[in-house]
């Protein structure tokens, strides 16, 4: 009951996809979710995308904790040798950062081509990642921008593989999609709670209460006061301070229960309303009411 079910689905096949479109590009833009930069990312990256130049997005950045943000890119960047960039789907500004950077990073490409003796010809870029970390985002925002720079000429954009977002870039207007191999049952509840795999894997008391447990424990309890102050939860009343542990004494028992007794949803007298309050916890952390959070613990 409390597990997470997995249903590979067809993993071979996807994997299948994304290496031919890996072949038609030169650069990868690989979206990760900022909330999990761990639990998001493949694993071993560098030989998927068979060593392309890689741009990481660590994206909802506007979601996840603004100082882990910065450790996850200097990580990306130091151990991965990947250029990394915070980004959110609200902001313009990072349209003009990711073209810059895919500038960049292309810069020896071009050069290659003209040592060659080539012709220059624009970089192809894809979008590449799990589901549900953003892909479609980023692609729409890149071609918005380039259609409202640009304005939009008939029959060059919207029906084609390839969408001109710079006069030197092309993106391939579909995302490639990384599969999610089997995770271990930690990783699949992160994704659950970002709300990255189909909801009936899972069930939502479940990954609630987990979610709790995660937000009380990690980081040395660092979410423990969010929680508490969004629900309201005073110390606890029924226990005497010296029977709680220290972590406890500065604040309240974090559990479904209680913050549903604290709203009053019942099912009847005394009996807290478990099933409804789940959902709550899950959409108020999924819309980033609770705070800026991020579930993956940093490690150095
Ligand atoms: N808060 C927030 N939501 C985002 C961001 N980027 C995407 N989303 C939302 O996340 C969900 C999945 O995005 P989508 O682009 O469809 O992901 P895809 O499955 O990777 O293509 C949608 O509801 C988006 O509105 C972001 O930077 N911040
Ligand atoms: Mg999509």
């Amino acid at each position: 009951m409390g597990h997470i079910h997995w249903y590979p689905g067809h993993i071979a096949k996807a994997e299948r996809a994304l290496k031919e479109k890996l072949n038609l590009v030169d650069i990868i833009l690989e979206v990760l979710d900022a909330r999990i930069p761990k639990s998001s990312s493949y694993g071993d990256t560098e030989k998927l995308f068979r060593g392309k130049p890689r741009i990481v997005l660590l994206n909802k950045c506007d979601l996840s904790d603004d100082a882990l943000n910065l450790k996850w890119k200097k990580k990306i960047e130091e151990k991965e040798g990947a250029v990394c960039l915070l980004t959110s789907n609200g902001s313009h500004k990072d349209t003009n950062l990711i073209i810059n950077k895919i500038l960049e990073v292309s810069k020896p490409i071009t050069e290659k081509m003209t040592a060659k003796g080539l012709l220059p010809r624009p970089i192809r870029v894809m979008v590449a990642g799990m589901p549900n970390v953003g892909k479609s985002s980023t692609i729409n925002r890149l071609i918005k921008k380039a259609k409202t720079k640009t304005g939009a000429k008939a029959g060059v954009t919207r029906q084609q593989q390839w969408v001109r977002v710079h006069e030197k870039i092309e993106l391939l207007d579909t995302p490639g999609i990384i599969p999610m191999a089997q995770p271990d049952q930690e990783t699949a509840l992160k994704l659950a709670c970002v709300n990255s795999i189909g909801e009936n894997a899972y069930d939502n008391e479940h990954v609630a209460r987990e979610l709790l447990r995660l937000l009380s424990e990690l980081s040395g309890g660092r979410y423990r006061k969010n929680v508490c102050e969004y629900y309201n939860l005073g110390p606890l009343e029924s226990v005497e301070p010296s029977e709680m542990g220290s972590l406890e004494a500065d604040c309240c028992e974090i559990t479904i229960e209680n913050i549903a007794l604290k709203r009053n949803w019942l099912v009847k007298e005394g009996m807290p309303d478990v099933t409804r309050c789940a959902q709550f916890i899950l959409s108020n952390f999924r819309d980033g009411k609770i705070g800026k959070i991020t579930l993956d613990e940093y490690e150095c």
